[in-house]
């Protein structure tokens, strides 16, 4: 066994997705084996680019990156889809290169298939977008569920409301897992070692004004970035929603957080792949796969750890 942990990263190009990624790169003890994009809360180009860059920018070139080919059936609203553009455009991105990143023909999922194949132990898997590459993957080859150590998953939210609002929900879904319904069910049912970071945790994580000064005053490359990014995010618009969370960001620190900073519940759940609760993850106590989700986290801990990460020099 290695002292460090082979990670999957499959993210969705958002901003707090491109955050998480810059975080997950200076986390310790993490080798990220590869990057997957699944093309749902962004623009696919954006998202690429974008993480090509930040793969150049943290001195990661030799990681691998995949577009996802498949799209689940309930789009991302066009705003939130090219929000993320703007990280790209700032100065310090547009000076950095992005072609020494090599770019797979292979689409996400049947590259995950190769990677889980072959790789020399079980890998971690986070995911911070929705689950249809993983999903598909696992689908297609059930028996790879043995070569994933875990799945972190930003998605669900099981005891909470959730964040959809269009005119067919009921609001009870979180956005990635209403994204692509069949993926999450399948997800959910794969049998696979899953850790759900529902809107349960993120919930008491919102990107305040007061977190935004605590990372400035930090003044270095890392967080000036890093805050310029999360500028972008307090104009979110309040017809869909006006809160951005640190969704993303939870879930990429519980690679890292401590036991005693988070409380984990276990429970059978069941995901409703139907309207009017589409992407519902519920819990259930007969037909549900038991699975295991973050309930809580210490907030204080885990704003002061991504404040110090995403800080210093590139
Ligand atoms: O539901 C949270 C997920 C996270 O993976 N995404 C954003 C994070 O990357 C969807 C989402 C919910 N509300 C949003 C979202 C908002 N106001 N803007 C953009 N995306
Ligand atoms: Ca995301």
């Amino acid at each position: 066994m290695s002292s460090t942990t082979p990670v999957i990263f499959d993210h969705d190009g958002g901003i707090d997705d491109l955050l998480s990624l810059i975080l997950l790169l200076r986390l310790p003890n993490i080798d990220v084996v590869g990057v997957t994009i699944t093309p749902a809360d962004c623009y696919p180009d954006d998202a690429l680019l974008s993480t090509r860059k930040i793969l150049t920018l943290t001195g990661n070139t030799h990681i691998p990156v995949s577009v996802g080919q498949l799209a689940g059936p309930n789009p991302f609203p066009p705003e939130w889809r090219a929000q993320p553009k703007m990280c790209h455009a700032t100065p310090l991105m547009l000076r950095t290169s992005h072609d020494e990143v090599k770019v797979e023909t292979k689409a996400a999922h049947e590259w995950m298939q190769d990677a889980l194949a072959h790789a020399a132990e079980p890998v971690t898997v986070l995911m911070t977008g929705p689950a249809t590459n993983l999903a598909a993957a696992l689908t297609q080859s059930p028996d790879l569920v043995d070569n994933v150590q875990k799945v972190v998953w930003m998605g669900g939210a099981v005891k909470v409301k959730g964040n959809v609002a269009m005119h067919d929900h009921d609001g009870s879904a979180e956005w990635n897992a209403y994204w692509d319904p069949k993926a999450t069910k399948a997800l959910v049912d794969s049998g696979v070692n899953l850790l759900l970071v529902p809107l349960d945790a993120t919930n008491d994580l919102p990107v305040s004004w007061d977190f935004l000064r605590q990372l400035a005053v930090k003044n270095t490359p890392v967080s000036d970035l890093s805050g310029q990014f999360w500028a972008s995010t307090v104009t979110s618009i309040p017809s869909y929603e006006f809160t951005y969370f640190l969704w993303d960001i939870l879930s990429t620190c519980i690679l890292a957080l401590p036991e005693d900073k988070l409380r984990i519940e276990t429970g059978q759940v069941a995901v409703s792949t139907t309207t009017p609760n589409a992407g519902h993850t519920y819990l259930c106590g007969k037909s549900g796969s038991s699975i295991s989700w973050v309930a809580s986290v210490d907030a204080d801990y885990v704003r002061e750890m991504v404040i110090h990460y995403l800080s210093g020099e590139f």
